[in-house]
């Protein structure tokens, strides 16, 4: 009324359907969805609630999951259950579920879960696709190692795949980018032949001592995507393989530059960052050795760009420190600073108490965790970079 303009915030929208909390990959699994509660409760205590558009979406529908996934796989997956699986059934290995390693377990409420998070992941999309939301954020999804028909790397449904189709209905070049610690491969695959989307995925790749891949085991720098020069979705990929140890100083400037490179070639309307934990110092599964500020700086890197934007989750193994990445970028996209020292009406704030759990604070230095040597030299990452940038010339057409 006093012919003020309106805040030159950011809308962002928060998606987050809190019954997903309750699944259980098995005790000894390392992917706990409790780390989802962990993350609420100190977005709650920050108060950024007030600072964003709350919605509780419904679960997705069969229908809507099969604009990816094959038919019969779904099936499959909405009727198995640990009472009827028959892990010596050739459809239950040949979907992806069990084996030796059992990454992806068959556990009461699966289907539930699975519709849970990709509803959440549709419904942000929807919200930038209807322009209620300048950035949308669903820490439940993510799950980017889903195929059309296979379960993989704790992902059944490809969550990320099926929010950027629907982002394609009113884009017409999506970006996304992957700074968990594992290859993005499912997005990568599911859009290979595609010169609407371009995957850009930052990951650990190697061979460790005892000659096992790191997982899945691709995503080397000179895959590409399809090289027949009559695919649209050649040169539509790029990977960033780092080794082990990488710093808050190295991945930053990694981060920036290659990013910065893409986003300006490729001009997107949208752009979609899979923001995985994993990528954290001290993480149970990851290997690099990040702070939150630092991983943040991603998020506040996409976010000056200024397009719409889809914030998802991904991997990350120590709890705690997942939900202070989540509850910091949180706070990155509504454009506010919190304090270090953490609110003390916490619900499980003992989960962030005492020196091993990062001493009551939402910033503890993540570097000191360090069990992983650097091995990244400088000049490594120089010739990374460069190899990069070379790729990136084949978007000239
Ligand atoms: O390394 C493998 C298996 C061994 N096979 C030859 C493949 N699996 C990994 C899977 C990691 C998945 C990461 C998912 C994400 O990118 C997205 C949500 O973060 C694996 C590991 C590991 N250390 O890499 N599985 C497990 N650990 C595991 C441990 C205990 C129980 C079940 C699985
Ligand atoms: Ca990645
Ligand atoms: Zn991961």
């Amino acid at each position: 009324q006093y012919g003020l303009e309106k805040p030159r915030g950011y809308n962002v929208s928060f998606h987050y359907n809190p019954h997903v909390e309750y699944h259980h990959f098995g005790s000894s699994h390392p992917m706990k969805p409790w780390r989802l509660t962990l993350t609420k409760q100190l977005v709650l205590a920050y108060g950024l609630e007030y600072t964003m558009d709350l919605y509780e979406p419904r679960p997705a529908t069969m229908d809507e999951l099969q604009v990816f996934h094959d038919r019969d796989y779904l099936s499959f997956l909405s009727q198995v259950t640990p009472q009827n699986a028959k892990p010596d059934d050739p459809a239950y290995l040949s979907f992806g579920f069990g084996g030796e390693s059992n990454d992806c377990p068959v556990f009461d409420g699966l289907w539930n879960y699975v519709s849970i998070y990709s509803g959440a992941s549709m419904s942000a999309a929807h919200n930038l696709n209807n322009k209620q939301s300048d950035i949308a954020i669903n820490w439940s999804g993510g799950l980017h190692h889903a195929k059309k028909n296979l379960a993989s790397g704790f992902c059944y449904i490809n969550d990320i795949v099926l929010a950027i189709q629907l982002l394609l209905t009113q884009n017409q070049r999506v970006l996304y980018i992957d700074i968990d610690v594992h290859h993005g491969d499912g997005v990568e695959a599911a859009f290979e032949s595609s010169d609407r989307v371009f995957t850009l995925s930052y990951h650990k790749f190697g061979i460790d001592r005892n000659g096992y891949p790191f997982f899945p085991g691709t995503g080397n720098i000179n895959e590409m995507g399809p090289t027949d020069p009559a695919n649209r979705g050649k040169g539509h990929s790029l990977n960033i393989p780092i080794d082990d140890g990488i710093d808050d100083e190295q991945y930053k400037w990694l981060f920036k530059t290659v990013t910065g490179a893409v986003i300006e070639k490729y001009n997107p309307t949208a752009i979609v960052l899979q923001s995985g934990a994993d990528s954290l110092g001290g993480d149970r599964l990851g290997r690099f050795n990040l702070n939150i500020k630092a991983h943040g700086f991603c998020v506040e890197t996409v976010k000056s760009y200024g397009r719409p934007l889809l914030l998802i989750g991904g991997g990350g193994y120590t709890p705690r420190n997942v939900a202070r990445t989540w509850c910091h970028e949180t706070a990155v996209c509504v454009g506010t600073e919190l304090h270090n020292e953490l609110p003390s009406h916490i619900p499980y704030i003992q989960a962030f108490q005492g020196a091993e759990n990062g001493g009551g604070i939402l910033y503890p230095d993540l570097h000191n965790t360090k069990r992983h040597d650097n091995l990244n030299t400088q000049d490594n990452l120089h010739k990374l970079v460069t190899q990069a940038l070379e790729n990136l010339r084949y978007l000239e057409g």
